[in-house]
């Protein structure tokens, strides 16, 4: 039979593997995505799972007036508990991830491992003049210590608010605390979300979104904050980094260890053993050239970031990396990691192993990591990566040529250092650029990317018209890999692609006009920007209201969800693309996120499956804010650096519903 393929990743080289796998008979996420078509009651929000009188299916063309679950609840309950559900598991995810960080630096400070230390002194005071910790006169592990006991209270505390809420404008936290979303900590707000949401607790569908706005701001300026600042203080703040992505990455020749997941711990362990002279020399003993070290997902990011460790790619690529034939062992951790990566590796040769005590996966081969002992785990799972070595079939499909060069590392520190350098770094000259319309806007393409669409696909067509018009794109997450691995991630980008403004821009600075700001947890430095330029003045003086907006043009996770939440509850309209509404079933729920959010809060998000809607809705916010801003209007070469001074009732307008551009629901 004649075997037909229908395009399924917008990468070039991930496309080569999955039309070979298919020839092979190899089943992928692309293929399940295919014959398991979503159900089209849960998709929208409309199926309610929360007690045992149900499943209850509101389904039917009277369904938002008329339909009733067992007990009475209507579909505007049903989805906004769902979606609140979604939060509280995203907001888990990345608190948690945050969690372990600070454990670790906990270790450190109390002198329990030596196996970590801390990497950036000056970043670790500077979280402390946070957090008010006096440092005088003090030892850098008890400032970590001090560090490290103050962020765990962000975790537990019963009243209050985060520690970090205080970076955020004031004018922002003021819009928190009119409508009680302050978050007081993150296991007290998921813990009341999943109790809210429980049967027969919380109906009222605009009382339970609050909760999940409040929920998420744990995240973004709890959890995630945490995690992003003690990475940096123990793996060290990223600057940028040169470095390759794609499949080409393997080599033939040498033990191809990857690490997938998502906590930088392990990874950043294997990082150092892989190039102990011992272990290189046993990877030689068993034939090998040498150990080469490659990262998948949001690890990937992490030691893209820190050390120029070339990435594979994102959430999609993790099938088809196993099924170039080249990876000896695959080491994860926690967070998107397709259970399927362990069946297929059994047609190779290929290792998985799974290494967190929260996460284990049938047949797969599991070494227990912890924070005290991570260099000998680190080690145990090269050595079966090298004894692995000798097993390699060369069954796979090996695409020697695809490799694109990269620039990462774009931590908001060194954003501001671009700008002036060590004695003159600052916020100004990106306000000024926006000001005077060279820079039209900043959009953040962010996210997952998913194989229910031509995966990546919409990264990279949003990615250039952006950059055409120019809009200065911001990324992270699996969007970051999709970028770097299509070769994006360039100053040649700027040149090639970008428009007459934003091309002045990178030229002048030397950076790509995508900039790759790390993994999930580091859109909290998004957040630290988006107040800075807000401190730094002639813009909007608080989050909401700037030319800024975010976009998950391909997501999938409830990780995104939350995400998206903590930048609408901060002032950022966010749009989703791809797939369904989680929420489309009720008109009720739709209205609070799109227009209900947007005059409370500035922010709102909204689901659109056509990504030049995506595109023409963004520059529609873009371009609103800027007027409303009164700043020069946009014009793709025209730049000014005049701008109409704002008078304080001007500044009030702007938070008023009356300044509000016209983009409700029809
Ligand atoms: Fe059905 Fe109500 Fe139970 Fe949900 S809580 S499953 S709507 S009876
Ligand atoms: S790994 S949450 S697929 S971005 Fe952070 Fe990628 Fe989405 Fe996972």
């Amino acid at each position: 039979m004649e075997h037909k393929h229908k395009i399924k990743s917008a990468n070039e080289a991930a496309e080569k593997i999955i039309e070979w796998g298919e020839s092979q008979g190899l089943i992928t996420c692309f293929e399940r995505a295919e014959k398991m078509k979503p159900c089209p009651i849960g998709e929208s929000g409309a199926c309610c799972k929360v007690c045992h009188m149900g499943p209850c299916r509101l389904v039917g063309p009277n369904a938002e007036q008329d339909g009733r679950g067992v007990c009475g609840a209507n579909v505007s309950t049903i989805a906004a508990r769902n979606f609140l559900r979604m939060v509280a598991a995203g907001t888990a995810a990345h608190s948690d991830h945050g969690r372990s960080m600070a454990l670790t630096l906990l270790a450190v400070g109390e002198g329990k491992t030596k196996d970590f230390e801390v990497k950036d002194p000056e970043k670790l005071n500077r979280m402390a003049a946070i957090l008010d910790i006096p440092v005088d006169g003090k030892e850098v592990n008890d400032i970590a210590r001090e560090v490290a006991l103050k962020l765990l209270e962000d975790f537990n505390r019963i009243d209050g608010e985060l520690n970090y809420a205080k970076r955020a404008p004031q004018k922002t936290r003021d819009r928190w605390k009119k409508w009680g979303i302050g978050a007081r900590s993150i296991d007290r707000e998921v813990v009341e979300a999943m109790h809210r949401t429980n049967m027969g607790v919380d109906h009222d569908p605009d009382h339970i979104l609050l909760h999940a706005l409040k929920t998420s701001l744990a995240d973004g300026w709890g959890g995630s904050m945490i995690s992003t600042d003690i990475s940096d203080v123990l793996f060290g703040t990223p600057k940028p980094v040169q470095a390759k992505a794609s499949f080409g990455i393997f080599k033939e020749d040498e033990v191809n260890v990857v690490v997938h997941g998502h906590e930088p711990t392990l990874a950043e362990s294997i990082v150092d053993v892989v190039s102990e002279p011992e272990m290189i020399e046993y990877a030689k003993s068993k034939g090998a050239k040498g150990i080469n070290l490659g990262g998948m997902c949001c690890t990937a990011n992490e030691v893209l970031m820190r050390h120029g460790i070339p990435t594979s790619g994102g959430f999609t690529n993790q099938e088809l990396g196993i099924m170039t034939g080249l990876v000896d062992a695959i080491s994860v951790d926690v967070q998107c990691i397709m259970p399927a990566i362990v069946e297929l590796s059994k047609k190779f040769h290929t290792k998985v192993i799974t290494t967190s005590e929260k996460a284990a996966t049938q047949g797969a081969v599991h070494v227990p990591f912890d924070e005290h002992h991570a260099k000998e785990s680190a080690r145990k799972i090269v050595r079966i990566a090298i004894d692995n070595f000798p097993n390699r079939t060369k069954k796979g499909k090996y695409v020697e040529s695809d490799k694109s060069p990269l620039i990462a590392g774009f931590s908001h520190e060194y954003i501001e250092y671009m700008q002036g350098g060590k004695w003159r770094a600052s916020f100004r000259p990106l306000n000024d650029a926006i000001m005077a319309g060279r820079v039209r806007g900043i959009v953040g393409l962010v996210g997952c990317d998913n194989p229910r669409l031509p995966a990546t696909g919409y990264f990279k067509t949003l990615a250039l018209e952006f950059i055409k018009q120019d809009v200065l794109v911001v990324t992270t997450g699996c969007g970051a890999n999709a970028y770097a691995a299509a070769g994006f991630l360039t100053p040649e980008t700027a040149r090639e692609h970008a428009g007459p403004g934003l091309q002045e821009v990178c030229e002048a600075i030397g950076i790509p006009p995508i900039l790759h700001m790390g993994s999930c947890v580091d859109n909290s430095r998004i957040l630290t920007v988006a107040s800075a330029m807000a401190a730094e003045g002639g813009l909007s003086d608080e989050i909401g209201g700037m030319p800024a907006v975010g976009i998950a043009p391909e997501w999938m996770s409830e990780k995104a969800i939350a995400i998206a939440c903590y930048f609408a509850a901060s002032g950022v309209p966010v749009i989703f693309g791809g797939g369904q509404s989680p929420v489309a079933a009720s008109k009720e729920v739709t209205n609070i996120m799109t227009n209900v959010w947007y005059e409370r809060f500035m922010g709102c998000l909204r689901f659109e499956q056509d990504p030049e809607k995506v595109l023409s809705l963004a520059l529609e916010y873009i371009d609103n804010a800027r007027a409303n801003l009164k700043l020069k209007k946009y014009e793709p070469g025209r730049f000014g650096t005049e701008r109409v001074l704002m008078d304080m009732a001007a500044r009030r307008d702007i938070g008023k519903s009356s300044a509000k551009p016209h983009l409700g629901i029809q």
